[in-house]
């Protein structure tokens, strides 16, 4: 009997091991399986070494094309034998067997060197003088000189941060380099990521420490840490904490001086302290931002530069760097790819595409991974490539038809401007009626939230799509709207929003949201499986597009002005372009509010040199007016 039990109890053993076995996700090892990995520190010009990963088929029967990209994001798992999952662009071009090489920039991770967020670019390097475009240089030439079995092509490629590098690896650029894909590539800190035009994006927080904590020496992990907020509450957290300069004490703010290598026992945030010391566009954000330089870009590097209409982080950044390109370019291969995705999603490989609440539909990322990014990269990098690549100028999706369309130019051709004035009585009309003014108390007590919910992010992404209804209903948000519309309208390109208001203060923020109302009749939510549940799409107000400007740098980023009080002023903001079709049926709202807390901190509304030192006291309710002469420039497809 004995024997029976023990034989039982290990048959049962030995089956629960296999079951738990089989329902282990299989450990994915195509790159263990496929490719060899090597690490290297590259000597740049000036002696400072940069860690570099070189992961190389094991099929050594070929030669293939080196696909580099450089990070601040660590280019981990470092050491023999361990390996990432996925390596390159996508799987397609994983599977097709290229040279995937991965760098940790100058100052970060295992590399050497003094880390600098967007190092300025130095045109007239004197000898061994580095910055990124030098540095990219010398590990491109190392790479086709030393590493086995290259065709001596290179592609560079990466997603924000990243996305940077592969725009400064255009900029005189190796002879070697053929393709670059800037994605969500940060054009200029002043209009991506943590500023939009000059207003700071308080929601970016807890990502300061992570570009601004001081290391002076190479590490495999990570020297940095995030602020401890004591609150889920995002809004009450920043509410609570009041003026900006009460920050100071996460980022152990004071006089930092990072050439003082001496290490201090409290590390300061060398980033903090930039963003803080340099309220204004200065000289510093100036030399910073790549946009001006990308008149440096060779005809012999082919660049498609992707961004996601919905991208929170990074859609200054991919708009301008394509039209910089275009502009300054001499012949250039320049094409741009824009989805319905938020920051980076188009290297996902889920099927459904969402942002936040709002659906666009199923395989939108995927073909694009396989029919564009894998095809153009192969097109430049495997063979003597012309410039027929099959591929469209302007790969554009119609986040409104929820659908493709390809253009010889961006914006198209065929659109036209109208100019949609805010009218009395909450109406959007195509000609001016009045110029009275419409009043409306901008409280620093209860600021409009940005979003309804209530949880602290990272970053912040959904609120992209999120819907409006929750801002609409609120005193402080003025709402205008076009009646339910007859036929589709779309617009593709930029747009203006030309207000003209006034404050009985001496400074104020201007926000202006574009809403794509849907009807009201009661909707099939089926395909929206993923609306939060106090939401319904019947009347959803989509965000198809929003913008702050400042109000101080309305006439210059470099020198504010405060308003005078109860002073008609114009103040006119630049929201980036948009491609949507609002459908017949729906109607088309534009928002107006002067606070968007905690996504951006809170204005003082009067005057004060630098709201980073701004105190409680300087913190003032006050009327704002946005009179009915103001309109809103549409770039419309005829
Ligand atoms: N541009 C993105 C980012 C920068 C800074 C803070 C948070 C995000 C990115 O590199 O992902």
């Amino acid at each position: 009997m004995k024997k029976i039990i023990l034989f039982t109890l290990i048959s049962f053993l030995a089956f629960t091991a296999c079951k738990n076995k089989e329902s282990e996700p299989k450990k994915n090892t195509y790159v263990a399986d496929n490719y060899t990995k090597k690490e290297v520190d590259i000597i740049m010009r000036d002696g400072v070494k940069l860690h570099t990963t070189i992961y190389s088929p094991k099929d050594t029967s070929k030669k293939y094309p080196i696909l580099m990209q450089r990070t601040p994001y660590s280019s981990a798992p470092y050491g023999e034998g361990k390996m990432k999952t996925k390596i390159g662009p996508n799987i397609h071009l994983m599977k097709e067997g290229n040279i995937v090489v991965y760098q940790d920039v100058r100052g970060r991770w295992m590399s050497e060197g003094v880390y600098d967020n967007m190092r300025a670019y130095i045109p007239n390097k004197k000898e061994n003088e580095s910055d990124e475009v030098s540095d990219t240089y010398d590990t491109i030439d190392w790479l086709v000189k030393n590493v086995a079995n290259n065709n001596g092509n290179v592609g560079t490629w990466g997603i924000s941060y990243p996305g940077h590098y592969a725009t400064v690896s255009t900029i005189e650029a190796h002879p070697a380099l053929k393709a670059a894909s800037p994605q969500a590539c940060i054009g200029d800190f002043f209009f991506d990521d943590f500023h939009h035009n000059g207003a700071f994006l308080l929601s970016y927080f807890r990502a300061i420490s992570l570009f601004g904590t001081y290391k002076d020496t190479p590490t495999d992990s990570a020297w940095y840490s995030f602020p401890k907020m004591k609150s889920q509450d995002q809004y009450q957290f920043f509410l609570d904490k009041g003026p900006l300069k009460n920050l100071n004490e996460y980022f152990q703010y004071d006089k930092l001086d990072i050439t003082n290598s001496v290490k201090k026992d409290k590390i300061d945030d060398f980033f903090w302290k930039e963003i803080v010391e340099h309220p204004n566009y200065d000289s510093v954000w100036q030399s910073k931002g790549i946009i001006q330089h990308l008149d440096k870009v060779p005809s012999s590097v082919a660049t498609m530069i992707v961004g996601g209409w919905f991208d929170a982080e990074d859609l200054y950044g991919p708009l301008e760097t394509y039209k910089a390109i275009e502009k300054q370019g001499e012949n250039n291969y320049n094409t741009m790819v824009f989805g319905p995705w938020d920051h980076g999603k188009w290297s996902r490989n889920t099927v459904k595409n969402y942002v936040g609440n709002y659906y666009f539909g199923d395989s939108i990322s995927l073909k694009f991974q396989s029919e564009i990014e894998t095809k153009f990269f192969n097109h430049f990098l495997k063979v003597e490539a012309d410039k027929n690549s099959g591929l469209p100028e302007a790969y554009v999706f119609d986040s409104g038809k929820k659908e493709w369309k390809s253009y010889n130019t961006w914006p198209p051709e065929n659109t036209e401007t109208q100019n949609w004035y805010l009218s009395e009585n909450q109406k959007l009309t195509t000609n001016q009626k009045s110029t009275k003014g419409i009043n409306f108390i901008s409280d620093v007590k209860r600021p409009v939230p940005y979003s309804e919910d209530i949880k602290t992010v990272f970053t912040p992404r959904k609120y992209m799509t999120d819907d409006q209804r929750f801002a609409a209903r609120r005193p402080d948000v003025l709402v205008f709207e076009t009646g339910i519309l007859t036929e589709n309208f779309t617009l593709a390109g930029d747009i203006l929003a030309k207000l003209k208001v006034a404050t009985t203060g001496t400074a104020a923020d201007w926000i202006v949201k574009v809403i794509d109302v849907h009807p009201a009749e009661l909707s099939d939510d089926k395909e929206n499986d993923k609306l939060q549940d106090h939401l319904k799409m019947s009347n959803y107000h989509l965000m198809v597009r929003s913008e702050v400007l400042r109000g101080r740098f309305r006439n210059s980023f470099e020198k504010p002005e405060p308003f005078i009080p109860n002073k008609k002023t114009d103040v006119n903001i630049k929201l980036q372009d948009v491609f949507h079709t609002f459908k017949k049926g729906h109607k088309l709202q534009i928002q107006v509010q002067s606070t968007w807390f905690p996504l951006i901190d809170l204005n003082p509304q009067t005057y004060v040199d630098n709201i980073y030192k701004a105190d409680k006291k300087d913190f003032k309710t006050q009327t704002h007016t946005v009179f009915t002469d103001s309109f809103i420039e549409f770039s419309v497809l005829k």
